[in-house]
């Protein structure tokens, strides 16, 4: 036999590079449900079900193209209980040239594979993974030499190097690079949202499902009403939902959240897009068509693309070029345990009851949910950085340590010291009140910061910057906001400090 192919579960795209140059006459592919990949977090049931649905219904593409499939359905009595075990029984017995497989997405994953050729006793030849539009070379070539990375430098090179919302002469479209400052409306419930997009599970999901719900009982969220696309055929109608009736809104109100709507006018493709059902320049081309058609605006279309070939990237990027170390960086020294609402949702805040309680049910949550409510509350209360890390690699159903991580330790946890990011994204309960409904249907009051019923965000905002003034103080963009703290007069201090004190002491009964 020629060679094993070794297709992982978020590689679930025919260009893949380990099918470059592939015979399906000769070579056998390999696609495995194994125990170590589905247990190494607590992945939310709806996540499992996505993924091994999706992994079926990939095979099946793959041998009505002719492809020889070795599929392995997830077995708990299974005596091979992962990749390596897989590979290897089939190496024993086909004695293939070489294994040959697409790098990974995670580094833990990636060191187990490195290992394999000299586990295996065979050849492995481990491909780019092309479906970025940066190569891991170019990131850090263009990383190279700077003290602090900004993604809106490397952006604008993806802009020029994709020609994405470029004109002819080289210049962005509109004269402008970025629309940021047009994406933060409040929504008021008009125009209504559009429902999130669906496909009713075929047998295949609903297979999957009752296995998902048998074997990974004790795993985070709800299997019930799952509603996403399983093959790229599902995946494709959903981006065209998407740009038929959220795009138009998606600049006006990215930075929105609601108290009734889960996911107001967001794509939710990154699923699709992770797992690789979808890629990164078609979804953009797609967006970038409706503007030029004149169905979306250019602040909606623009945002939605700098998400996409400049944050995506850019996270992306910054993973590979710091991995091992970044993922136990921890610069502002914080220890305290992850309350335990954040796997109930059992809270008074009902900013955060929501995030949370929408996380249990979608397996998903918008942007500004995961940055300014339960990232923000963790940033705030200085929970430890692996433990707010686990829970969102755990919770999500696009969660894969590349973009989890340096979203949550970088973006959230300005735990690199601002490597990633030049100001942390703290914020007090104005900024919720300012941007949601979610405060007029809370248990505590916004506009108090000391009492028993103010707002937890309000005074933990200001203890955050009291105890990191230190830490901040070289930090321009955080100067204004240390100075309103040292003018407040001493007893306003004490009296935030004290109910902070509480708060900080009693996390889990909020
Ligand atoms: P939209 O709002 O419609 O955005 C369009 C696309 O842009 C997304 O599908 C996604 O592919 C991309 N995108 C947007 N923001 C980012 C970003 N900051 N980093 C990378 N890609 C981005 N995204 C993940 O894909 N997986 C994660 O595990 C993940 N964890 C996150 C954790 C935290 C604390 C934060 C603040 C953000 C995280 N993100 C993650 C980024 C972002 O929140 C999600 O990509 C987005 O919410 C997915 O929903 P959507 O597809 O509706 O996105
Ligand atoms: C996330 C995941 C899960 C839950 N299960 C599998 C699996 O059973 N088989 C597989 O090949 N891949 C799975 N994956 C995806 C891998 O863990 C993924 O390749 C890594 O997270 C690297 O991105």
């Amino acid at each position: 036999m020629a060679n094993l192919i070794l297709i992982l579960g978020d590689q679930l795209s025919h260009n893949l590079s380990a099918l470059e140059g592939a015979n399906s006459a000769d070579d056998r592919i390999v696609m495995a449900e194994v125990h170590d990949e589905a247990s190494y977090t607590n992945h939310h049931k709806k996540k499992l079900i996505l993924l091994f649905s999706a992994m079926r219904h990939f095979a099946m593409e793959l041998e009505a193209r002719g492809w020889t499939v070795l599929y392995h359905k997830y077995d708990p009595n299974s005596p091979h209980q992962s990749l390596q075990d897989v590979l290897a029984d089939h190496v024993r017995q086909l004695r293939p040239e070489k294994v040959i497989t697409t790098e990974c997405g995670e580094w833990r994953l990636h060191e187990q594979i490195s290992k394999w050729q000299d586990s295996l006793g065979t050849t492995v030849d481990i491909r780019p993974d092309t479906r970025f539009i940066a190569s891991k070379q170019q990131f850090r070539d263009w990383a190279d030499g700077k003290k602090q990375l900004r993604m809106e430098f490397f952006y604008r090179q993806m802009r020029r190097q994709t020609g994405l919302l470029m004109d002819k002469n080289g210049e962005p479209v509109g004269g402008q690079w970025n629309y940021d400052a047009d994406n933060r409306r409040r929504w008021n419930g008009k125009p209504p949202a559009p429902a999130p997009f669906r496909v009713e599970p075929d047998a295949i999901t609903r297979e999957v499902t009752e296995l998902v719900e048998r074997c990974f009982p004790g795993h985070f969220g709800s299997a019930e009403d799952f509603h996403f696309a399983v093959d790229r055929s599902g995946a494709l109608e959903a981006l065209d939902y998407f740009i038929e009736f959220a795009l138009p809104c998606f600049g006006d109100y990215q930075d929105a959240m609601s108290d009734n709507e889960d996911w107001l006018f967001h794509s939710i493709l990154s699923p699709y897009l992770n797992c690789g059902l979808l890629q990164p320049l078609e979804v953009c081309q797609a967006a970038c068509d409706a503007w030029q058609q004149k169905l979306a605006p250019l602040n909606a279309v623009e945002g939605f693309v700098r998400q996409i070939i400049g944050w995506r990237e850019f996270v992306r990027g910054i993973y590979w070029l710091l991995m091992p170390d970044y993922a136990r960086e921890n610069r502002l020294g914080n220890q305290r345990d992850l309350p335990w609402f954040y796997w109930t949702g059992d809270t008074r805040m009902r900013c955060m009851h929501r995030a949370i309680d929408g996380t249990r049910r979608n397996a998903y949550a918008h942007h500004i949910q995961r940055l300014m409510v339960t990232g923000n509350f963790a940033l705030l209360a200085g929970i430890t950085p692996e433990q707010i890390c686990d829970w969102y690699l755990a919770v999500y159903a696009d969660a894969y340590d590349w973009v989890e991580l340096p979203n949550v330790l970088g973006m959230v946890m300005h735990a690199d010291g601002g490597y990633l990011g030049s100001k942390p994204y703290a914020a007090s309960g104005n900024y919720i009140n300012r941007m949601s409904d979610h405060c007029r249907n809370c248990h505590y009051r916004v506009k108090d910061s000391t009492g028993e019923q103010a707002c937890p965000f309000n005074a933990l905002y200001w203890h955050f910057i009291d105890r990191h003034q230190e830490d901040f103080r070289a930090n321009p963009r955080m100067s204004l906001i240390l100075k309103n703290w040292q003018k407040k007069p001493d007893a306003q201090k004490s009296a935030l400090r004290e109910r902070a004190a509480w708060l900080l002491e009693n996390l889990n009964s909020l």
